[in-house]
């Protein structure tokens, strides 16, 4: 009989963030492929586009325009998904039918006036500011009474849903836990009370002596690929000092959270020699009111594509009926990603 080898053999892992297993089969990424390839995006975009909604001195969908902006420019969606007002509500739930209204309020924030940069094309100090921003409305969206929570993300890419190619990014602030946000919160909290220590510094650690799934990192954060990734190339940034939310970062801190952003960026975009699509989000403590000494500020990166620009991996079939499954192990999406130039491929 062989003996076990995560390399080789099919395996389950464990991801302590959502308490749930996901199957691993390191040998299935040699498969072949005859289905559906994504078109590319064209990139060849001007700087300024006047049919762009997102652009600089714009008009908007519903007749709004845009300020003559310079950096980051933030406002509320024209389309939110959720509304601030409230509404008389009766509780008329039971056991197998429940709902209850939700409030919120949603931005959209525009990375930069140049409608054909995306972050990893741009400098540190601009990425700084879109740091700045995401500070400045986790602060003023969360000062509302009615908002507990502050899911700040961005969707890059056609192939994630995104409409416009224009950089930007969604903040979607909420008076519930999004369900993500609170089974990871359970997890953290659990952690915290059986050992006094951050779960994700403590996970940090090992990870920094294993060096197996490291990517890159600088004095203040990590990206790594989790032990129980899910998506081929999916990784987290992770920050070395146990804080909970982006407002307890420093200058120093924050200049180094833009450092590794365009670093992890850089290298996505070497990967396939594309604008590399993915969804990303921070996940960092409620705004509840409440001290959360569990919480660790983290960010996760959850791109679609597996074998080129134009193969994505399908969440389907036996994902949507069992558990989510990967074909390439998460050590050696780590070292393919750690191995690609950290020089931008339209750079060099
Ligand atoms: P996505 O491309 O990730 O969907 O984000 C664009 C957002 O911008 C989307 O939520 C908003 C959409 O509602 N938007 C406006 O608020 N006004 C507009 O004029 C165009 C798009």
């Amino acid at each position: 009989m062989q003996v076990f080898n995560t390399n080789e053999h099919p395996h389950r892992r464990y991801n302590p963030l959502l308490d749930e297993w996901i199957l691993v089969s390191p040998h299935r990424a040699k498969r072949p492929w005859q289905g559906q390839k994504e078109t590319l995006p064209e990139d060849n975009r001007p700087e300024h586009d006047e049919n762009c909604y997102l652009c600089s001195g714009n008009m908007r969908s519903n007749g709004i325009k845009n300020p003559e902006y310079t950096d980051c420019f933030v406002f509320e969606n024209d389309f939110s998904a959720l509304l601030q007002e409230e509404v008389f509500f009766e509780n008329k739930s039971s056991t197998l039918f429940q709902a209850k209204p939700e409030r919120g309020i949603n931005k959209v924030v525009c990375f930069s006036p140049k409608h054909n940069v995306t972050i990893p094309e741009m400098e540190i100090s601009e990425i700084e500011k879109i740091v700045q921003i995401w500070k400045m409305q986790y602060i003023e969206l969360g000062s509302n009474d009615f908002i507990n929570y502050v899911q700040i993300f961005e969707n890059k890419g056609s192939v994630m849903g995104c409409s416009n190619p224009h950089p930007h990014g969604q903040i979607w602030a909420q008076s519930s836990l999004p369900s993500q946000v609170e089974k990871t919160q359970r997890s953290l909290r659990s952690y915290y009370d059986k050992n006094k220590t951050s779960l994700l510094k403590d996970y940090l650690e090992q990870e920094l002596k294993f060096k197996e799934r490291i990517v890159i990192e600088n004095d203040h954060f990590v990206v790594l690929v989790p032990y129980w990734a899910i998506w081929p190339y999916e990784t987290m940034i992770i920050s070395k000092r146990h804080f909970g939310n982006i407002i307890a970062m420093n200058n120093e801190e924050s200049l180094a959270f833009a450092s590794i952003l365009k670093g992890i960026t850089v290298k996505y975009d070497n990967l396939f020699e594309t604008s590399f699509p993915y969804s990303s989000g921070i996940h960092q403590a409620p705004t509840d009111r409440v001290i959360h000494p569990e919480w660790h500020f983290h960010m996760h990166f959850y791109p679609p594509l597996l074998r080129s620009a134009t193969v994505k991996k399908f969440m389907v079939g036996y994902e949507m009926l069992g558990e989510a499954q990967r074909d390439i192990s998460p050590e050696q999406s780590a070292k393919i990603l750690r191995e690609l130039s950290n020089t931008h491929y339209k750079q060099r």
